[in-house]
């Protein structure tokens, strides 16, 4: 009776599977793959993060591109993530219960409980210290889960391919999507194509299909409504990018790839001056107001990934902390995170987590409660059974991974710190520098045209559309006179800063600002002609009962240099440029429903303009450095 009772079980399910995938659901093996009761992975797996669950392998993550070029690896990233995303959602290894660690639905993860009363955020920590540490432990984890299941799935092929198959799950790493790169190819966006496609074949274990994309949307199976507090994410039963807040229609990932196009100088200049003029940790780390010390510190590598949240669909789950990590695209967007900040390790190498308090409660922490460098990340594990902590991973390297960017670096024996920095500063201003005046100094500019003539055979078109409309660019765009930006080695930079109650609308919020009035309809202002940069504040939602203040800064200097070399003011001095930005300089605050929000009602916001001196450097391993940053006037 038993054994009917479960074959007529298993035909249900393998039923079930198939109707799944002739709709586009997951992929078909032609036999049942669930691990939810294979005791051995678990163990194996636990909460731990280091690189001992990689053999003590270290390997580069790629870029996402990067890792489409190489099919076995490709395909195995496709099959784990699609494994996961449809296991049994009370199994803790399931893309569910793992995108549940970051905030709702606020259970425990595997019996790692709630070690605080307050009614708090999840295990995640925002406007902390432990902002970029917690999530890469997070993502490490992540990665962990995704080794295994590719080693496993590499196991289903046969024949001459097996053992190739089994060679690249061994040396699977997840991969990161660079948002702050400028795109390669002459259609390229932002935005790569993979993510934002509903389907995508796969060449697995049983043949070609084509399977509901892993990158594009996780499919709730079924929609649990009360994990989910907030209308309309509990009627929804798949995450989905929109600019539609009741979160109807198509996923809209043409809006996002526009928005990441658009957005895209101001992001690419904020991460340079991340990387120039930000060598405290506790500021560069997050967006918290209560460190900063003076008026050239308001941006943080926190800060600058809001934006890309918000980015991703203004009111859909990538836009709220609390569903956020239920978007595929969230892994991606913190393994670039996490680049940015091994990145900067190598330039700053001394400057680490310093004590200070929390501004949140967490799951396992108190507001106010200090945090350092041995505070637990919880719910992740060493292997050695103690809690991880931020000291046990400032070395990428104790979790089997690195960049492709610091592999090139070569192995730390072998040279000095001053000539890794240099190469890798070398490499930073090939990617991130071009919009920065600093390549009109003599010697960047001979070191960029020599870049500009290897590219501009493919490159120019794109670089030419993707980096339009309102800013400079040393590639593409007609150089200011001479003498009228760069004058003695030394050009001036202008910031906006940006400081707000994070929790003001109860909402995530953004702030576009404008050369000349935005355009009237609020839906067009991501992508307008005269769009400057945005900020974003990236938040819970509804009823959030958190107090915080949080700041950040919109660059114009690129948009500036644009207007000297039109003509249209003579240099970047406050005696130019004060006028025109006290005339011009506009900006809105869009709110929950895509609305006007009248400024003045938006509690703690303030806006001020600032510029500073920056010496250019004297050639492309050194980066631009400023002198001090003082307002020039305030918005608001
Ligand atoms: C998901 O919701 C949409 C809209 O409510 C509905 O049309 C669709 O059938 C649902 N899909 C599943 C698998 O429940
Ligand atoms: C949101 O989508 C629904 C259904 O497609 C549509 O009726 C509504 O007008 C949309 N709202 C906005 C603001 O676009
Ligand atoms: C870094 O910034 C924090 C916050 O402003 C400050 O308390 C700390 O002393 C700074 N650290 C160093 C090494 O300057
Ligand atoms: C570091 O933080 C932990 C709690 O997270 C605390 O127990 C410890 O005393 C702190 N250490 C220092 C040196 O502040
Ligand atoms: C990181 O770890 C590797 C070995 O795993 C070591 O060679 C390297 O020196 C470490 N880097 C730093 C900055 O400590
Ligand atoms: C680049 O400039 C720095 C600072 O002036 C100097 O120390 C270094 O030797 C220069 N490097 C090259 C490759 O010219
Ligand atoms: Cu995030």
């Amino acid at each position: 009776m038993k054994i009917l009772i479960t074959c007529i079980l298993l035909a249900f399910c393998a039923l079930a599977q198939s109707a799944l995938a002739d709709s586009a659901g997951g992929y078909d093996y032609g036999f049942d793959v669930d691990i939810s009761n294979d005791q051995t992975d678990r163990t194996r797996i636990g909460h731990v993060v280091s690189k001992r669950a990689f053999n003590d392998h270290i390997v580069s993550r790629q870029e996402i591109r990067k890792l489409q070029e190489s099919p076995d690896a490709w395909t195995l990233y496709i099959l784990a993530l699609d494994a996961i995303h449809w296991r049994d959602q009370s199994d803790s290894l399931s893309f569910y219960q793992i995108a549940g660690i970051h905030a709702v639905p606020w259970k425990a993860y595997d019996e790692v409980e709630q070690d605080t009363d307050d009614p708090a955020s999840g295990f995640c920590h925002h406007n902390s210290v432990l902002f970029p540490t917690w999530h890469r432990a997070y993502m490490s984890f992540f990665e962990q889960v995704l080794h295994t299941e590719a080693g496993r799935i590499s196991g289903y092929y046969g024949g001459e391919r097996g053992p190739r198959m089994e060679e690249a799950a061994r040396n699977f790493r997840i991969p990161f999507w660079d948002w702050a790169m400028t795109p390669e190819g002459p259609d390229d966006h932002v935005l790569p194509p993979s993510i934002a496609q509903a389907t995508i074949e796969v060449d697995g274990p049983n043949g070609i299909q084509e399977i509901a994309n892993p990158l594009f949307s996780y499919h709730f199976h079924p929609l649990i409504p009360q994990d989910f507090t907030n209308d309309p994410f509990n009627r929804c039963n798949m995450t989905k990018r929109t600019q539609n807040e009741t979160l109807e229609g198509e996923s809209d990932n043409e809006q996002v790839r526009d928005q990441m196009d658009a957005l895209l100088p101001n992001i690419q200049q904020r991460l340079y001056q991340l990387f120039s003029n930000y060598p405290n940790y506790t500021m560069f780390s997050n967006a918290a107001y209560s460190s900063r010390t003076g008026n050239g510190d308001f941006d943080s590598v926190e800060s600058l990934h809001d934006v890309i949240h918000t980015a991703a669909g203004m009111h859909g789950h990538m836009a709220f902390i609390w569903y956020s990590a239920f978007d595929p695209i969230f892994f991606l967007h913190h393994a670039n995170v996490d680049r940015i900040f091994a990145l900067w390790q190598v330039i700053y190498p001394d400057s680490w987590v310093e004590s200070f308090p929390a501004r949140y409660s967490t799951w396992t922490g108190r507001a106010g409660d200090l945090q350092n460098a041995t505070t637990a990340l919880a719910p992740f594990y060493r292997y050695d059974g103690l809690p991880t902590t931020s000291d046990d991973l400032r070395n990428t390297t104790s979790l089997g991974y690195m960049y492709p960017e610091i592999e090139a670096l070569g192995p730390e024996s072998s040279v000095t710190w001053a000539s890794r920095r240099a190469k890798l500063t070398r490499e930073l201003n090939r990617l991130y520098g071009s919009s920065s005046p600093s390549q009109l100094a003599p010697a960047m500019s001979r070191q960029g045209l020599k870049r500009g003539v290897a590219k501009s055979r493919h490159f120019k078109s794109t670089r030419q559309t993707r980096l339009a409309g309102l800013s400079w660019n040393a590639e593409t765009s007609k150089p200011p006179p001479m003498g009228s930006v760069l004058v003695n080695s030394k050009y001036r930079e202008w910031i906006v800063n940006v400081h707000v109650n994070k929790h003001a609308l109860q909402s995530s919020f953004v702030i576009p600002f404008f050369l000349d009035d935005g355009p009237g309809d609020s839906s067009a202002w991501a992508k307008a002609s005269n769009l400057i940069g945005t900020t974003s504040v990236f938040s819970g939602k509804d009823h959030v009962l958190m107090q915080d203040h949080v700041s950040s800064t919109v660059t114009l200097t690129s948009a500036l240099v644009k207007l000297v070399a039109d003509d249209q003011i003579q240099s970047l001095e406050p005696t130019e440029v004060v006028p025109l930005l006290q005339g011009r300089l506009k900006y809105k605050v869009q709110g929950p429903d895509s609305t006007d929000v009248d400024p003045a009602t938006v509690d703690g916001l303030t806006i001020s303009v600032a510029s500073a001196k920056v010496v250019a450097p004297d050639n492309d391993t050194e980066l631009p450095k400023w002198e001090e940053v003082e307002t020039q006037f305030t918005l608001l």
